[in-house]
């Protein structure tokens, strides 16, 4: 156990990388500016789910760069970076067999950007994990919804398409999902990062999952799978606890502006100074710091995004132990 989580606890600071179609609405939706993150504008919006499906054709980010994005990571004196894989719209950003809403068969890219991250990491000596949305799933039958607006309980379901049964849902998209995550990108992930379970994960179908992790032994998970697992990792959101987390493995992931999906009018940005305190004082209580990065519709990274994590990497080349 403790050999498994030796790079991560020395590694300190990570690039969240928050993606998907949402970055082409990028906060407006039928013109009008949609509150709320930007990755969530299917829900905050009640975006029917062929609506929101009709943006996989107009999904073409030729400007993106894994070499790029891997050397950004690297200069900032980031060790790993841990992607969305897919969020809780349901598009997954890798080729996929078990669902055709994937990057590679619904999308004019046809690219697959995990694995191009994949091999940069591997070239690069930098670490790779997937954030995978396990519960949420807005355009999957059967998958959960959290409520916002008037969605009405059990379901929130905004869309009829929406409904379905959990179990399916689960049987047939997300866990042979994760399966292919797991098996069809070498050395990685080394990390599976799952995020806002509901009640529908209850602890059998939960250990299903945790299951499958347990073929990959050296395979770091967080604690927001849901079921009563308690994951590696503690999963600080947007907050540094003033004690670290004693006993616990824990990690800050943070944005550096209010959104973690792109969002076009979104200039409300942390000052480099902010984010390089933060990470100093993360590191000094034993935590990680996951600062997140959102890329644009063509797969570019922010400018001011950019920016700041190169002056981040210049202090640290200065002052920083690595
Ligand atoms: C979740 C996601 O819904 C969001 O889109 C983003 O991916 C973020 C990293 O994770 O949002 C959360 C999850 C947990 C808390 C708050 C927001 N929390 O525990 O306070």
């Amino acid at each position: 156990r403790d050999a498994r989580m030796q790079w991560w606890r020395e590694a300190r600071f990570g690039m969240f990388i928050h993606w998907g179609l949402y970055s082409i609405p990028a906060g407006t939706w039928n013109g009008q500016r949609i509150p709320n993150v930007g990755e969530w504008i299917m829900n905050t919006a009640s975006i029917p789910v062929a609506d929101y499906k009709a943006l996989a054709p107009k999904f073409n980010p030729t400007g993106f760069s894994a070499h790029d994005i891997v050397a950004l990571a690297k200069s900032s004196g980031m060790k790993y970076i841990v992607i969305t894989a897919k969020h809780h719209d349901g598009f997954a950003m890798f080729d996929s067999q078990a669902d055709p809403f994937n990057i590679v068969a619904a999308t004019p890219f046809h690219r697959d950007p995990l694995r191009e991250l994949a091999e940069e990491c591997r070239r690069q000596g930098l670490k790779l994990g997937f954030y995978y949305s396990q519960d949420q799933d807005w355009t999957a039958p059967g998958g959960a919804a959290y409520k916002t607006g008037n969605h009405q309980p059990p379901t929130f379901h905004w869309d009829k398409a929406q409904d379905g049964d959990f179990a399916a849902y689960l049987h047939t998209k997300a866990i042979p999902q994760l399966k292919e995550l797991l098996t069809n990108y070498g050395e990685f992930p080394v990390v599976i990062w799952f995020d806002t379970p509901t009640k529908e994960m209850t602890p059998a179908l939960a250990g299903e999952i945790v299951a499958l992790l347990k073929e990959h032994p050296n395979l770091i998970w967080n604690n927001r799978l849901g079921g009563g697992y308690p994951g590696d990792t503690e999963t600080p959101e947007q907050y540094i606890p003033p004690q670290g987390f004693p006993g616990r493995d824990w990690e800050s992931c943070m944005t550096m502006n209010d959104t973690w999906g792109y969002k076009s009018y979104d200039t409300n940005f942390k000052s480099t100074e902010t984010l390089l305190r933060n990470l100093i004082d993360i590191a000094s209580k034993g935590g990680n710091y996951l600062l997140n990065v959102g890329p644009d519709s063509h797969g570019i990274v922010p400018p001011p995004e950019v920016e700041r994590l190169r002056q981040m990497g210049q202090w640290l080349s200065v002052n920083g132990e690595a």
